[in-house]
């Protein structure tokens, strides 16, 4: 079976982005595919972050994958800080990871732009060393992610082959070693519609957990009212009617985009019902059926949360699955290395 690894950063409240772009995908792949789901949380200290709430968000990150419809009788659903190859590995990929690739990582440059240079942690440039270390530990084939990741993960691409390069094949052989390559090179999987929700209040910006603006964005527990809510205030524009892809109507295209994923329909369903709708009619639509497709997923998470038992098995059994794969891969990578390995 082909491996496929992802996560999400247990961040503040996990988002239709976040849903849309990445988990909903997941659960489709679960039966074709060997699967890891992580809650990232090593990737959630990059930015300060308050140790009162990372234990609780992280567990809830990890109850929302299950209510969302990671089975984990299919998956492994495991917590990254709970596998300690995922920061072991970090290290030996840092070393073969020159500065330049990472600078140019256009998430570093936006986010530490919003900390200032001086402030911010080294961890914020080296994440995607992180995540390129989640993704090869599991020799994954895929990687559904978000389109905001397409850089994250080419370079998790480039920093696999380098590596091969420079300790596996003939060189590591002659070395005594099992020879050929260390990892696998990824391919990044993005969704054909969803791979990038916009801000509720700009078009023209990701949806994100960063946003200081809760109103920018459909958090997954939000409450029906609170989603009619947002919607109803959120940006349209003045033109007639609704289209996609105008370059004037950002938030038009995003919208009916999000209608036409929660819907599951086409977009020319979309358009024959919708077309000449005003945004007047279009958005308590919108509201219902954002509300009719998360209400499941609520209803499941408050069943999974209160068992916390159940979610601990869960968890502990994901990470005994994940630490038993990606062991062999970091003992090879020590191995490519030249490492004196453990008796
Ligand atoms: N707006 C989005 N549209 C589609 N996909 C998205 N993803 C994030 N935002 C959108 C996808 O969600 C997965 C997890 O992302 P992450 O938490 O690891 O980091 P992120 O991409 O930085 O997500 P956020 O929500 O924007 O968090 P902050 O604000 O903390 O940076 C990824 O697959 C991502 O593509």
């Amino acid at each position: 079976k082909q491996r496929v690894l992802s996560g999400v950063q247990p961040t503040g409240s996990l988002h239709l982005g976040n849903y849309l772009g990445a988990i909903k995908n997941w659960v489709a792949l679960q039966d074709t595919f060997e699967t890891f789901f992580c809650a990232v949380d090593l990737h959630a200290i990059t930015l300060p972050h308050d140790p009162a709430s990372l234990a609780h968000t992280t567990k809830n990150s990890a109850a929302l994958y299950i209510a969302a419809g990671i089975d984990p009788a299919k998956a492994s659903i495991f917590v990254q800080s709970h596998v300690s190859a995922h920061a072991e590995l970090t290290w030996l990929l840092s070393c073969v990871t020159p500065i330049g690739w990472l600078n140019r990582m256009i998430q570093f440059k936006e986010k530490s732009l919003k900390q200032g240079n001086e402030e911010v942690g080294s961890g914020l440039l080296t994440y995607p060393v992180l995540m390129a270390a989640d993704i090869l530990l599991y020799q994954s084939d895929l990687v559904p992610v978000g389109e905001d990741q397409k850089q994250h993960i080419e370079l998790a691409r480039d920093v696999a082959k380098r590596f091969n390069d420079q300790f596996g094949g003939n060189k590591w052989k002659k070395r005594g070693g099992r020879g050929g390559r260390i990892f696998k090179v990824p391919e990044i999987m993005t969704p054909p519609t969803g791979a990038r929700v916009m801000s509720l209040t700009d078009g023209t910006a990701k949806m994100s957990k960063s946003d200081p603006a809760d109103g920018s964005r459909i958090n997954l527990l939000d409450s029906p009212s609170e989603i009619a809510k947002k919607i109803k205030r959120c940006k349209t524009d003045g033109f007639e009617g609704l289209e996609y892809g105008n370059p004037e109507r950002p938030e038009c295209s995003n919208l009916l985009g999000i209608y036409e994923v929660v819907t599951g329909r086409s977009k020319q369903e979309v358009l024959a019902e919708c077309g000449s709708l005003s945004w007047g009619q279009f958005k308590p639509l919108l509201a219902d059926a954002v509300v009719a497709h998360l209400e499941p997923i609520q209803t499941r998470y408050n069943e999974v949360v209160a068992d916390p038992a159940y979610l601990d098995t869960v968890l502990a059994n994901g990470a005994a699955k994940a630490n038993e794969t990606a062991r062999l891969t970091l003992k090879n990578a020590y191995d490519a290395m030249g490492f004196l390995l453990p008796s």
